[in-house]
C-alpha cells in the first residue's frame, strides 16, 4: 500500500516572555509536542513545528515595570532565553517567533477588520477597574481577588487558575491593584466585544463532528456552551499591544488572548515565505494545537470562533491537552522555591534523563502528572540503563572485543532467531501506532517492552559460552539495537545520535526512515566505532542533593 506524504502543522502554547521555561511547561506541551514532530519526520511526512514568545499583555507590561526595562527590552531578552533552554531540551522547533513580531501584529488587525466588517464586533461602554494611585485602568493580572465562581483567593481578573473559568473585566470580587495593593475605584471605558455567542450552534457543531478531540474535555466546553457563551471583551486600556485598526482608538490595544494565538497562523506564515514555500498548499495540512489544561477554554472557544468568523483559515484536528505538573505531590510555586527550571534540570542532568522520565509519567489526558525524585531515580537507574542501556551496551561491547568491531555472519537460524526477528519487524508498527494516536506514553511502555525481550534473547543465547550460537545472536542483536535508536529518537535525540554514530551507519539517526525500523540492514563485516556508556546510574547522592533545594521551599 502507498502510503500518502501528510502535511501536518503542530504548534504548542507561547510562553509568556517574562519568566523562565519551567518543567510544568515541557510536560504538558513542549516534550509531547516534539516526540510528535519528530515521529512524523521520521515517517517522512512534512511536519512542522512552530512556537512563538507570547509577547503581550499586563503579565509582560508588570514584569518590564518591575525590572526598569522597555517591554520591547523585557521580551527580546525572554525570547533569546526561551530559544536557548528549548534547544538545550531538544525541543526541535522549526520557528520560534514572537507575537509582537510584524506578521503577527498585521494577522491580527486583519482579523479585527473581518471580523468588524462582518458585524462580529460591537463597542459598548463598560466600567472598568481603575487604580487612583497609580493613575491608570487595570485590566486583568493588574487586578486580583476572589473567584467568583469557586471562591479561591489571590486571583487575577482574567480567570481562576484554580476552575479554570475565564471572567469578563468587573466580575472579579475584593479587588485590589496587583502592583500597589489599593482598592480601586470604576470608571467608564469604551470596549470592544466579540459575539462568540453568535458562533454558539457552529462551535457545537465542530466539537461535536471533530472525533480527534479527548473526550472528557470536549463534554466540558460542551457544557459551556450549554450554559450559555457569553460576549468577549477583546481590548484593554493598556499601551503594550496590537493597535486597534479603527481610528480614535488611541491608548488601548488589543487583548493578548486575541493576538497570541493568531501567531500560530502568522508564524507558520512566515516559515512558509521565508522558505520560498507557497503557504497555501499546506491549507489542508493537519493541524495540532498541543496546551496544558489550564488553556482549554481558549483553545477550544476562542480561537475556533475567530477562525470561524473571519471563514479562511482551518480550524484544529486534534488539540492534545495535558494535564499539570505537581512537584513531589505539591503545586509548583516559585514563589516558595517549590520549583524546578528547565535550565536548573538542564545544568545537573542530561536533557535525555528528562525526556525520558516525564514521556513515562505523562498520559494523554487530563490528569495531573507527578514530579518525584525517587521515581526518576529509579526510572533512569532501572528502566534506562538497566533495561535500555544494558542491553545496548552489551551487543556492542560483545561485538567490539569478542569480533573485534566486526559484525559476524549469522549462520542457520534457530526458532529462538526466528521468533527474536519477527519481533524486530513486528516493533515499528507496534511503537508507530500508539504515537500515531499521540499515545506517548504507551508507545514508550511498547519500546521498554522491546528492549526488555532482546534482553532476554540476548540472555538466553549465551553468546559467552556458545561461539555457534554468539554469530546469530550479536547479528540479529546489533540489528535490534539500529531499530531502537530509531524507535527511541523521538523520545532521545540526543542518545540515540550518539548511539549512531558508534554504529557507524551514516547520516543523522533524525534522518532515518521510521519504515526500516523493521529492517535488517546492518550487514555481516559491518564495523562499529569503539562502544561507550550512553546512560549512567544516578548516585542516591544526587538525588538527595535535589531535594535538598527544594526542602526550605516545601510545606511544613
Ligand atoms: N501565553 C500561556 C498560558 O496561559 C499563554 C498561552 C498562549 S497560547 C496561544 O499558559
Ligand atoms: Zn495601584
Amino acid at each position: 500500500m502507498i502510503e500518502l506524504k501528510k502535511k501536518i502543522i503542530v504548534t504548542s502554547a507561547l510562553p509568556y516572555a517574562n519568566g523562565e521555561i519551567h518543567l510544568g511547561h515541557v510536560t504538558s506541551t513542549y516534550l509531547p509536542a516534539d516526540i510528535f514532530t519528530r515521529f512524523h519526520r521520521l515517517k517522512k511526512n512534512d511536519a512542522i513545528h512552530v512556537c512563538a514568545t507570547d509577547d503581550f499583555g499586563t503579565p509582560i507590561l508588570i514584569k518590564a515595570e518591575q525590572e526598569g526595562k522597555t517591554p520591547e527590552q523585557l521580551v527580546a531578552y525572554w525570547n533569546e532565553k526561551d530559544k536557548k533552554d528549548f534547544k538545550d531540551f531538544g525541543i526541535s522547533f522549526d520557528i520560534f517567533h514572537q507575537t509582537s513580531s510584524k506578521e503577527n501584529v498585521e494577522l491580527t488587525q486583519y482579523f479585527f477588520t473581518k471580523l468588524n466588517e462582518k458585524g462580529y464586533i460591537y463597542k459598548k461602554t463598560i466600567t472598568q477597574a481603575f487604580c487612583e494611585k497609580c493613575q491608570k485602568f487595570l485590566p486583568d493580572r493588574y487586578v486580583k481577588g476572589i473567584c467568583p465562581y469557586c471562591g479561591a483567593k489571590e486571583q487575577y481578573s482574567d480567570g481562576c487558575e484554580k476552575c479554570g473559568k475565564t471572567f469578563q473585566p468587573g466580575e472579579i470580587l475584593k479587588p485590589h491593584c496587583a502592583v500597589c495593593g489599593s482598592k480601586p475605584i470604576t470608571k467608564e471605558s469604551e470596549h470592544y466585544f466579540l459575539k462568540l455567542s453568535h458562533f454558539s450552534d457552529e462551535l457545537k457543531r465542530w466539537l461535536t463532528l471533530n472525533r480527534n478531540l479527548q473526550k472528557d474535555v470536549k463534554n466540558y466546553v460542551l457544557r459551556w456552551i450549554e450554559e450559555g457563551l457569553r460576549d468577549w471583551d477583546i481590548t484593554r486600556d493598556i499601551s503594550w499591544g496590537v493597535p486597534i485598526p479603527l481610528e480614535g482608538t488611541k491608548g488601548k490595544v488589543l487583548y493578548g488572548w486575541f493576538d497570541n494565538h493568531l501567531c500560530y497562523i502568522s508564524t507558520a506564515l512566515k516559515y512558509f515565505s521565508d522558505k520560498g514555500i507557497d503557504g497555501k498548499s499546506w491549507n489542508s495540512s493537519e493541524i495540532y494545537h498541543f496546551i496544558g489544561k489550564d488553556i482549554v477554554y481558549h483553545h477550544y472557544l476562542f480561537l475556533p470562533a475567530m477562525r470561524l468568523g473571519v471563514g479562511e483559515f482551518k480550524l484544529p484536528d486534534f488539540i492534545p491537552t495535558r494535564g499539570h505538573l505537581l512537584l513531589q505531590g505539591q503545586k509548583f510555586s516559585k514563589s516558595r522555591g517549590w520549583y524546578v527550571s528547565l535550565r536548573g534540570f538542564l545544568n545537573d542532568f542530561p536533557a535525555d534523563y528528562l525526556r525520558y522520565y516525564l514521556s513515562t509519567t505523562t498520559p494523554y489526558d487530563q490528569t495531573d502528572v507527578n514530579f518525584d525524585w525517587d521515581e526518576f531515580h529509579s526510572r533512569i537507574n532501572n528502566e534506562l540503563v538497566a533495561n535500555i542501556g544494558n542491553f545496548i551496551h552489551r551487543t556492542l561491547m560483545f561485538i567490539w572485543s569478542r569480533f573485534k568491531g566486526i559484525v559476524p555472519e549469522p549462520g542457520e537460524y534457530n526458532d529462538l532467531d526466528i521468533a527474536f526477528e519477527e519481533k524486530i519487524w513486528k516493533a515499528e508498527d507496534n511503537v508507530g501506532k500508539e504515537l500515531e494516536k499521540i499515545e506517548l506514553e504507551k508507545a514508550l511502555k511498547k519500546i521498554i517492552e522491546f528492549s526488555g525481550s532482546c534482553n532476554q534473547y540476548f540472555q538466553s543465547c549465551e553468546p559467552w559460552a556458545n561461539e555457534k550460537r554468539a554469530s546469530n545472536c550479536l547479528y540479529l542483536c546489533i540489528n535490534a539495537v539500529r531499530s531502537l535508536a530509531i524507535l527511541l529518537e523521538p523520545f532521545l535525540p540526543f542518545s540515540t545520535e550518539k548511539l549512531w554514530k558508534e554504529l557507524n551507519l551514516s547520516g543523522s539517526v533524525h534522518e532515518q526512515d521510521w519504515a526500516s525500523i523493521s529492517k535488517i540492514l546492518i550487514k555481516p563485516n559491518h564495523k562499529i566505532d569503539k562502544p561507550q556508556i550512553l546512560f549512567k546510574k544516578i548516585e542516591n547522592e544526587e538525588i538527595k542533593k535535589q531535594k535538598q533545594k527544594l526542602k526550605k521551599g516545601g510545606k511544613k
